[in-house]
This record gives C-alpha cells, sequence and structure tokens, in this order.
C-alpha cells in the first residue's frame, strides 16, 4: 500500500467512523440487501465517439457511495461517467417495465438472476431526457419482463455526461400497479390529484356552474393533474397541491376542452380561491400555451410552500380533457403536473 492509498484508506475509514455515529449506516449492496445500490463515479474525459455502450466502467472509480434511491449522482461535469449496481426483489409475480432517464446518455442492464455476469442491456437513452423524465424516448423503456415474486435480481445503470448537467434514475412499472406510471424504484408514489365529474351538465361557464355544491357523479383518483377520460355533457373539478421545491418564480398553465378556470389557494389564506388562469374555447390535448389567460402571471414562491390547485371545467360534446401544468426554477418543467415519489427510508448516504 502506497503512501497516497493508505492516505486516503485512512482519511475514508475515519469519514464513515463519524458519519456512524450520526445516522444509521446502510448495508452495502447485495442480494441479502435488495434496493441498497453503489453509484461510483469517473471524472476523466470520456471518449464521445463511442456508443454508451462501448464505454469502460473497469477500473476504480473517483469516488462511490452507498444509496438507498436509484439514482445517481448529479452534474459530475463534463467528460464524467458513472455507474449505478445493485440487487432489487420482485414484489410481484409478473410483467415488469424498466425505465432510465439520463443525461446524458445511458443504458440499463438487468441481469436474469442474482448475478451481475448475466446482465444484458434491455433500454437505453441517446442524448439526454429531462430528470426523472421516463417516457421522453421509447427506446428507453424496456419491453415487457417476467419476474419471480421474491427473486433478486441484479440491476445497473450507466450514464456519461458530455457536457453541461448530468444525471441518472430508474423506475419500474410493477404488475398491477397504476398502468403507464413510471415508480422510481424503491420509492412509493401516491395519486396526488383527484378528478370529480358531474354528469348532464349543459353548457356554461365553469364559474357560474352550482353543480359544484352537491355531490359529483364520479370521483377518480389520479397520479397526474391531466384527465382525458371525463365524457361528455359534464362538468368537472380537477384538484391537486403543488409544493415548490425551490424559491423562485412559477408560472401555472390551464389545458381544455371546452372551458376551463384555473384558481389557487394558499393554505390558511383567507382569501381563499383566486382565478389565476382561463380558457373561454377548447385547447388541443397537449397545447400549453398560445391562448390568451391561459397561462398565470409569474407566482413567487419560496422553497417548500405548498399551493392549492383546482380547475373548474364544462365539456360538451366530442372530444374533452383538462390538465394544470408549472414551470418554475432550475428548469423545472412538469406539463402536466405529476404525483412525486417518497422515500420509505430515512437513511442518509455513506461515503466510502
Ligand atoms: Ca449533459
Ligand atoms: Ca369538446
Amino acid at each position: 500500500m502506497n503512501r497516497s492509498i493508505a492516505y486516503r484508506f485512512l482519511a475514508s475509514f475515519t469519514l464513515v467512523a463519524i458519519v456512524g455515529g450520526a445516522a444509521p449506516a446502510i448495508d452495502e449492496p447485495s442480494p441479502e440487501h435488495p434496493f441498497i445500490y453503489e453509484r461510483s463515479v469517473w471524472f476523466d474525459a470520456d471518449s464521445t465517439s463511442q456508443s454508451i455502450e462501448e464505454v469502460d466502467f473497469e477500473g476504480v472509480p473517483d469516488r462511490s457511495e452507498v444509496v438507498d434511491r436509484a439514482v445517481g449522482f448529479t452534474d459530475t461535469g463534463d467528460g464524467s461517467r458513472q455507474r449505478l449496481r445493485g440487487w432489487i426483489e420482485a414484489p410481484r409475480t409478473g410483467a415488469y417495465r424498466f425505465s432510465i432517464a439520463s443525461d446524458d446518455d445511458g443504458v440499463l442492464l438487468l441481469s436474469t438472476s442474482e448475478d451481475p455476469g448475466g446482465g444484458r442491456p434491455i433500454a437505453s437513452v441517446r442524448g439526454f431526457t429531462g430528470r426523472d423524465e421516463f417516457d421522453r424516448q421509447p427506446g428507453q423503456i424496456s419491453r415487457p419482463i417476467v419476474l419471480i415474486k421474491g427473486r433478486r435480481y441484479h440491476l445497473e445503470a450507466r450514464q456519461r455526461n458530455v457536457d453541461g448537467k448530468g444525471h441518472l434514475s430508474v423506475a419500474w412499472q410493477v404488475p398491477g400497479g397504476p398502468p403507464g406510471v413510471h415508480i422510481p424504484i424503491g420509492m412509493r408514489l401516491e395519486p396526488a390529484f383527484r378528478l370529480e365529474v358531474w354528469n348532464g351538465v349543459a353548457r356554461g361557464e365553469p364559474d357560474s356552474l352550482t353543480v359544484f355544491q352537491t355531490p359529483p357523479d364520479r370521483v377518480q383518483d389520479l397520479y397526474s393533474m391531466y384527465s382525458a377520460d371525463v365524457g361528455t355533457n359534464v362538468a368537472t373539478r380537477l384538484r391537486g397541491r403543488f409544493r415548490a421545491s425551490a424559491s423562485g418564480r412559477y408560472r401555472f398553465m390551464v389545458t381544455g376542452d371546452d372551458f376551463a378556470t384555473l384558481r389557487m389557494s394558499r393554505p390558511g389564506d383567507s382569501e381563499g380561491w383566486r382565478t389565476i388562469a382561463s380558457l373561454s374555447s377548447w385547447t388541443p390535448p397537449d397545447a400549453w400555451d398560445g391562448r390568451s389567460g391561459q397561462v398565470s402571471e409569474s407566482i413567487e414562491l419560496v422553497a417548500g410552500e405548498v399551493l392549492d390547485l383546482e380547475v373548474l371545467h364544462w365539456q360538451g360534446s366530442g372530444p374533452g380533457h383538462v390538465g394544470v401544468g408549472v414551470t418554475g426554477p432550475n428548469g423545472l418543467d412538469s406539463r402536466p403536473l405529476r404525483s412525486v415519489a417518497t422515500s420509505d427510508r430515512n437513511a442518509e448516504s455513506e461515503t466510502r
């Protein structure tokens, strides 16, 4: 052991000892400890002429951590590459779909067993996706893969950052879970939005409909603040709560067919609901701007601040939909708003 390695070993050991006293240690990734991952980064420049499948992930990484979320390091710098690996356990028997989000290119490998050597590519990102954006490219989502309840499988995600910002995360769709919803592996996702529907409602401006004071005919919980499954000649109310992840200026927007009014309220605020955007004619399903009044003024929020949002909506004949989106600091662009995954574990990451 040369002097520099000895020093690094000693420094790491000391750090672990200090951290270990302050926070519960996480077990090393192993088949016996699924949903624990090792993430490793190499800072050296990396050939961008190769495909991500050809990039070398051998050798001693510059930094490694054990984490309890299938999320890599962020913004590791130009020309860096990283690997995230560990074991997962199938909670049910059935067909799973896995998805990788990365910036830049990424590839996801799954083994047919506990054996890391059995890993094969099942999904990949070309170029980049947004952070935790699991449905931007068809190739980033795997085909259905059958897993057996209680069995452990080795999972490995690889990413490189050519330049600018960078990130890496992995999600899955569990059999019996909400269809089409990508849940970050090891996280919990609850439907954060509620759609209420009143049937047989004659045309009217949403603001003036009195039907909202009566019990709805149908209620549906949603993972995104969007629905195209509303029916005809209906009034709907779509509600949700938004929590600002960072301090800054936000804009909220509504999309709808036919008429819609977006209102907000700050919890505990005696002023109650106030209108921040509205549509007096229908938009196409994914049209989020372009109509006057469709986008709110910018709204200043501090990190952690909460807003209640609701859309009052009326839909006559033909297609109908209603949805709410937000843009904000740090490139936030969530159109529509989506449920945010939370962790059951509170353990901090541990540096080795
Ligand atoms: Ca990048
Ligand atoms: Ca319509």
